[in-house]
This record gives C-alpha cells, sequence and structure tokens, in this order.
C-alpha cells in the first residue's frame, strides 16, 4: 500500500518545522472543519488571495510527468479562489523553500527513508500563518519499478503532496471514538469517497474523478483565502 506523509522533507527545514509553530492568535481563523484540515502544526493557516502560486519541477521530464496529473486540481483550486499555475523547470533544493509563491517538485529515493513514502510540506512558520509555497517529494520508487501503484493511486498522491504544499493537512479523526486516529479515518461521501487529503490513499477511485479534490478539500482550499481575508493579509 501507498504511503504518504506530510511532514518534513529535509535537513534544515526539519528543525525549524518541528519545534517552532506560529501560533494562530486571530479568533477568526479557522483551521479545521468537516473532511478538512489546515497546517497550524506547521504555523500556515491562510493563503494569498492575490498572489498566484506557481508549480515547478526539478528537471523537464518531471515537469511532462506531473504536469497532467495536476491540471484538474489546478482547475479545481483556481475555482475556489486559490489563483494555482504550472509552470517550468527549476532548481530546488530540498532542506530550503524556493522563490516566494513556487511550489517545487522534486522526485527522491525515499525521502522519508520509508517505502513508498512520498512528503511535501508548506514552507513554514510564515509571518501571519500565510502560505508562500513549499516542496514536494515524490518517492521515486514509483517510477522504477520498485513500487509499483495504481493509476488512480498515483495521481491522488500527486496532488495530496501539492495541496500539502498550499497549507491542507490530514483530516483523519477518531470517527469512531476507540482513543486512536487511524490510517484512512476520515469523513466519506455516500459513495464511499474520502477527501484527497485523508492518510493514506484518499480521493476518488474512478478514471473519470482521480487526482481530482473532493468537496471536503476544496473546502479547506478556500478557508485558507478566507483565513487570509478575515486577517486583511494580501
Ligand atoms: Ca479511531
Ligand atoms: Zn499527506
Amino acid at each position: 500500500m501507498l504511503k504518504r506523509s506530510c511532514i518534513v522533507v529535509a535537513g534544515a527545514l526539519i528543525a525549524v518545522a518541528a519545534c517552532t509553530a506560529t501560533p494562530v492568535s486571530a479568533a477568526s481563523v479557522a483551521t479545521k472543519g468537516t473532511g478538512w484540515k489546515l497546517t497550524s502544526e506547521l504555523g500556515v493557516t491562510s493563503a494569498s488571495p492575490s498572489k498566484t502560486y506557481t508549480i515547478t519541477f526539478g528537471t523537464e521530464a518531471m515537469r511532462k510527468r506531473y504536469t497532467p496529473y495536476l491540471t484538474a486540481a489546478v482547475s479545481q483550486v483556481n475555482a475556489a479562489g486559490l489563483h494555482l499555475r504550472t509552470g517550468g523547470v527549476e532548481a530546488n533544493d530540498p532542506s530550503a523553500c524556493g522563490p516566494a509563491y513556487h511550489i517545487q517538485f522534486m522526485e527522491m529515493y525515499r525521502p522519508l527513508g520509508t517505502p513508498g513514502w512520498s512528503q511535501a510540506m508548506p514552507c513554514p512558520n510564515q509571518p501571519g500563518g500565510l502560505g508562500r509555497g513549499g516542496l514536494v517529494a515524490i518517492d521515486s520508487e514509483y517510477w522504477d519499478g520498485t513500487w509499483p501503484v495504481k493509476d488512480h493511486v498515483l495521481r491522488n498522491t500527486v496532488v495530496h503532496e501539492m495541496l500539502h504544499a498550499l497549507g491542507l493537512d490530514h483530516p483523519n479523526r477518531d470517527i469512531d471514538k476507540d482513543g486512536t486516529v487511524e490510517p484512512g479515518e476520515c469523513v466519506a461521501t455516500s459513495y464511499g469517497n474520502k477527501p484527497v487529503m485523508c492518510s493514506p490513499n484518499g480521493g476518488y477511485g474512478t478514471t473519470a474523478n482521480k487526482g481530482k479534490l473532493l468537496a471536503y478539500d476544496v473546502n479547506g482550499i478556500k478557508q485558507l483565502i478566507a483565513n487570509a481575508k478575515a486577517q486583511g493579509l494580501k
């Protein structure tokens, strides 16, 4: 089974992220709701209503590989009020954030050290909690034949990680009240579909909808923008 994680990419960034989250103080800022959760732990709870976030890729091969997987999700994010586009090739460093409002895709062999795990995070602890992009490290094992992944899982994973970089966290919660938040324990639609941000392996399984956000995830994006506006962040 494919697994995913949201916490860290590597190096210096980890220490910052793990140790010093900026508290959210404004009463008007909401950080979680039904089927969505924002990245309060990393100090990112808003997204700019005016800037455009650009997804870039470490190589041309990656750009060609991932852009089609992201197209539908990018449209949905824009429809929700967050300006997002796929861009070109850009050098990146897994231990540091890139240019402002960039989401940098890279491939790494087991970025978390665990087979099948990919990772992503927003640049942590931004002023006012306003996200400025982040880093995505896709496990290279999906592509070298050592970790076969179903197509819909792969597409959902790529979108899931991108949304982490924008500021969405896992919405898993203890629905069955057994005292533990379990893998896959997320709200679901009447058809059994869970948020693409549900960990692990959320999102639609159908050909028509793989790689798309559910309404739960869209509500999270909308809240990132609403939180910025509520605080007067541009
Ligand atoms: Ca539980
Ligand atoms: Zn995740």
